[in-house]
């Protein structure tokens, strides 16, 4: 049976090119193996496999029946529907530990780094499988988007280590520039529903027995969601209410001034305060230095929503 390799849902880059490839390297050392995706690819990971001229993974949303390694996540409020747990193969990421059990030994990498594809570099060094080129610039894309061109709380040695040997194999001379070129695509707005822009990366979290929900949209400047700010703002409202959330959050992260922007709707203002040490004004407040939703914005909620 060929598994597939997963990533979660509302798929990342990190999701998208650790899928890709994990598979690659599963398939070369006898586990037949292939990418997969949760949902439509956003447009900054259609940019990165158009570049490198990969196609994008096929969507998978039922884990029924099926075997899987799981990529980039290990929450099941982020995987597969119907996870079958006896089919889990392996895992590998970069988040805490999540909620996922299996009643058989596994395969597990999870590194305390910045990117999956950090990790999945590593992976292919251990098992002497060389890394195509192609895949290792999707791999060094992953790096600078989940590290935020290395400025992200979350980067590590590891990532700069890998995204320097990366890139390397693939060619890639100027990271700062490709970075500013993601990013820009991921800027990029237009025409986009504004649904879509609050989805585009968003988790849900359990704070507490409260249902949380957090996105992020990161930009190379803020001001270019102004005209969309008070969308966005009604947007999250309305879908704390048709989630039945105690809380939506959503991060306008501002890559070049190095902090976001908060937007929130919440059954307890107050938590934002308890969580960051700075009250509201309204619907918003500016969090400097805050760019990780991982490393700074989660476990900061965690704390705040358990006091
Ligand atoms: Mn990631």
């Amino acid at each position: 049976m060929t598994a597939f390799v997963v990533g979660h849902k509302s798929p990342d880059t990190d999701s998208v090119c650790a899928s890709i490839a994990l598979a690659d390297l599963k398939s070369k050392i006898g586990v037949e193996a292939k990418p997969a995706v949760q949902g439509e690819i956003n447009p900054e990971s259609r940019f990165v496999l158009d570049k490198f001229g990969l196609d994008a993974p096929e969507i998978l949303t039922d884990g029924a029946g099926k075997q899987v390694f799981l990529v980039d996540h290990s929450d099941l409020a982020q995987s597969l529907d119907n996870l079958d747990k006896d089919k889990i193969l392996g895992i590998v990421d970069h988040h805490k530990v999540g909620d996922v059990t299996t009643p058989n030994p596994i395969w597990v990498w999870t590194w305390p780094v910045g990117c999956t594809c950090t990790v999945i570099k590593n992976m292919y060094d251990f098992f002497k499988v060389e890394i195509p080129k192609n895949i290792a610039g999707i791999m060094t894309c992953s790096i600078l988007s989940d590290t935020v061109i290395f400025k992200s709380a979350t980067c590590t040695e590891q990532d700069r280590e890998a995204a320097t040997a990366l890139a390397r194999i693939a060619g890639l001379d100027d990271l700062q520039a490709l970075g500013i070129e993601m990013f820009k695509v991921k800027s990029a707005i237009e025409g986009t529903p504004v649904r879509e822009l609050v989805k585009r990366d968003y988790k849900d979290f359990d704070m507490s027995g409260k249902k949380v929900g957090i996105g992020q949209l990161e930009v190379v400047d803020l001001s270019l969601l102004d005209a969309v700010k008070e969308d966005l703002a009604r947007d999250i409202q309305a879908l704390k209410n048709e989630g039945s959330y105690h809380s939506v959050f959503l991060l306008l992260t501002d890559i070049m001034k190095e902090g976001s922007e908060m937007l929130l709707v919440s059954d307890d203002p107050s938590v934002v305060e308890k969580s960051f040490g700075k009250a509201p004004q309204g619907d918003r407040v500016w969090l400097d230095k805050v760019m990780s939703r991982k490393k700074q914005v989660v476990p900061n909620f965690e704390k705040g929503f358990a006091a």
